[in-house]
């Protein structure tokens, strides 16, 4: 039988395990990235762990989401990571050297290698063949020690792309009609393999928006063919020598297909406050727009900006709207200098501002009350834009550029004679923005500079036989991390510090809820379907465990979020009939009875007001270990 192109990473990157769906498997690492929010909390544990050196073939450590500095913290974490980096071989990439995914793809990825990175985005680079994973910093941490990544052996999905996009529609359009079809959950436990004849109008970046958003439907990660197109993209990286072609088996058998015709697109919008709420330009025409951002991962590479600069080209934005540009690296910035882009961006009056994540963390440029906040990112989940009743909806540049000049809602395809932009055959190449790692014997005389924001990891303990803990929260279904362990300007400045950051969990929902928790000391948390989905952050495992939550009960889980409660020594666990989620109330008091016995069946009877229910649990014997140690880094040091 033949295989996908994700089987075949896998198959060379196999340790143990079988390739069978549903099965987990170990798998050999080759690159892992951090960001500057999780890489701290993962450099604390890289260290916990006591290696000396990373043993991947490349490690790079990032500084793109809190680049505001604005009080000692970040300042100190920054220097804490490139002290770090220094020290145990690792590239750090200097603040303002742009956003980890788009520097990597342009870089440093690698088709057909493996890749793992503290940040849910990390898809990104499958744009390029690579098989890039978002993961627990905890596990990128085991990873650049040399450890295997697990994953659960995901089902193969393919989207056969057919005709050529449209003026005026673009591959953003591409991430939102994939969306629509399948769901903020309809990845979860697949890859996504995109092929047919439609991709080879596809370029590199293009593919990596659609990789980038991938996660957004929760899926394992997203993977193109390594072709001719990649090969030019790396040709004008100056890296030609890292491509090798790769393609599926004609005879590779996938678990879905689905078929989208490219040249039947129109200009989409994902409406607040999901990524899957789709409708289409021409239905939301006449919204009122009171601000337009450009960038983020998904899009702020060098032909989303260019083509930005040409839409804004001798015109003004509309003096009711705010804009802001951010593109994606150093490169694309000093190449949008270089050819006068840049100051057609700044004649028609927007903003540009640092090669960061900003505006899509919640770090500066929150929308006004209830303002309306057109942005090319990935997610609008409710409040993450800093502004709680703002309302975000995520379109492509060129919605997002038409709606600015009208300030309305508007489908770029009214405005008029197609714009096209032509990519540079060299890109502009300067890593002067690397640091590169000191050699072994100079690496042994560092020392790790810490500051005062950095405290200790939370305390875990070996888990009990009988759980007996308040039902502290019951949420609904599509509980995000931004729910659970909130981001922007105020709080990310502590992701090194989970006492201070607690106060904030789950504020979005209850802001009772932290000092509930700290009271009950033990804790159980009751949710719907898919919990947990979103970013990769450990924190949203990490503090819930430094509040004493003992086990999430939901409907179902987001891959990245369950690996991480386990991570913590937090068991996730699942309804065995899903209505049993409305039997539970908060405040009930809930015995969970016989754990161990329990996990080694896949069954743990929850106690509650006299009645008796019953949770799954698919965990494996390492799962099993790791909860029964405490988490996976009392495990790991236990080993
Ligand atoms: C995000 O987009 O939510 C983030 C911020 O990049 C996160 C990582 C984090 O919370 O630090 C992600 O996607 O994993
Ligand atoms: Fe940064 Fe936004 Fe991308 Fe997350 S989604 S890595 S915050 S740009």
């Amino acid at each position: 039988m033949g295989l996908t192109i994700a089987q075949k990473i896998i198959k060379n990157h196999l340790i143990s395990g079988e390739m069978k769906v549903g099965e987990e498997i170990a798998l050999r690492i080759d690159q892992t990235l951090t960001q500057d929010a999780t890489g701290t909390m993962a450099y604390l544990e890289f260290e916990a762990i006591g290696i000396p050196r990373v043993k991947t073939k490349l490690s790079v450590a990032y500084i793109d989401h809190n680049t505001l500095q604005s009080g000692f913290e970040n300042a100190d974490d920054h220097r804490y990571i490139q002290s770090v980096a220094k020290k145990f071989g690792l590239r750090f990439s200097r603040p303002g050297n742009g956003i980890c995914h788009q520097v990597h793809l342009e870089r440093f990825g690698v088709p057909g290698m493996t890749l793992i990175g503290s940040d849910s985005h990390t898809p990104t680079a499958g744009g390029i063949g690579m098989l890039a994973m978002g993961a627990g910093g905890l596990d990128v941490a085991v990873a650049m020690g040399g450890g295997a990544y697990y994953i659960t052996m995901p089902k193969m999905y393919k989207v056969n792309l057919t005709g050529k996009l449209q003026p005026w529609v673009s591959a953003k359009d591409v991430s939102l009609e994939i969306l629509r079809i399948l769901s903020v959950k309809g990845g979860v436990g697949a890859i996504i393999e995109w092929g047919g004849e439609g991709i080879k109008t596809l370029s590199v970046p293009e593919r990596a928006t659609i990789t980038n958003m991938g996660t957004e439907l929760g899926a394992t990660t997203s993977i193109f063919p390594s072709d001719e197109i990649t090969k030019e993209f790396l040709e004008a990286q100056g890296r030609g020598d890292v491509y090798v072609p790769l393609a599926s088996d004609e005879d590779a058998v996938y678990d879905r297909i689905i078929d989208i015709n490219l040249s039947e697109l129109k200009p989409l919008l994902a409406c607040p406050h999901s990524p899957d709420n789709i409708k289409s330009a021409e239905e939301l025409k006449g919204v009122k727009v009171d601000q337009v951002c450009i960038g983020s991962c998904t899009n702020s590479s060098l032909r989303d900006m260019l083509k930005v600069a040409k839409m804004l080209k001798g015109k003004k934005i509309d003096d009711s709207v705010s804009m802001s540009v951010s593109p994606g690296s150093k490169q694309v910035l000093s190449m949008l200098a270089d050819c006068g882009a840049l100051s057609d961006i700044l004649s028609a009056g927007a903003r540009v501002l640092e090669c960061a994540c900003g505006p899509c963390i919640g770090m500066g440029f929150s929308p006004n009350s209830k303002g309306v906040s057109l942005r090319t990112f990935n997610r609008n989940f409710e409040g993450r834009s800093g502004t709680k009743d703002g309302q975000v909806y995520l379109v492509s540049p060129e919605v997002a550029v038409a709606s600015a000049l009208t300030g309305y809602i508007t489908d770029p395809r009214t405005l008029g004679e197609y714009i096209e932009v032509e990519m540079p055959d060299k890109f502009k190449i300067d890593d002067s923005a690397v640091i590169m790692p000191a050699d072994e014997k100079e690496a042994e005389g560092l020392e790790i500079l810490r500051g005062p924001n950095i405290k200790p990891f939370p305390e875990t303990k070996p888990l009990e036989n009988q759980i007996t803990a308040n039902l502290t929260l019951k949420v609904e279904d599509n509980i995000t991390t931004d729910h659970i362990m909130p981001a922007g300007a105020k709080i990310l400045p502590y992701r090194s510090n989970i006492p201070y950051l607690s106060k904030f969990c789950f504020a979005v929902c209850d802001e009772s809820f932290a000092s509930r928790a700290l009271e009950a000391k033990s804790s159980i948390i009751v949710g719907g379907s898919n919990y947990g989905q979103g970013s990769s952050r450990e924190h949203a495992a990490l503090v819930p465990l430094y509040l004493g939550v003992k086990a999430v009960i939901a409907k179902s889980f987001a891959r990245i979020h369950a690996a991480n409660l386990i991570n913590a020594g937090i068991m996730p666990l699942t309804f065995e009939n899903p209505e049993d989620y409305d039997k539970l109330s908060q405040d009930d008091k809930l015995t969970l009875e016989n754990v161990f016995d329990g996990m080694e069946k896949g069954k743990i009877t929850l106690s509650v007001n006299g009645e008796k229910i019953n949770l799954l649990c698919s965990y494996t014997r390492r799962q099993i270990d790791i909860l029964k140690a405490g988490g996976l880094l009392a495990y790991t040091k236990g080993e």
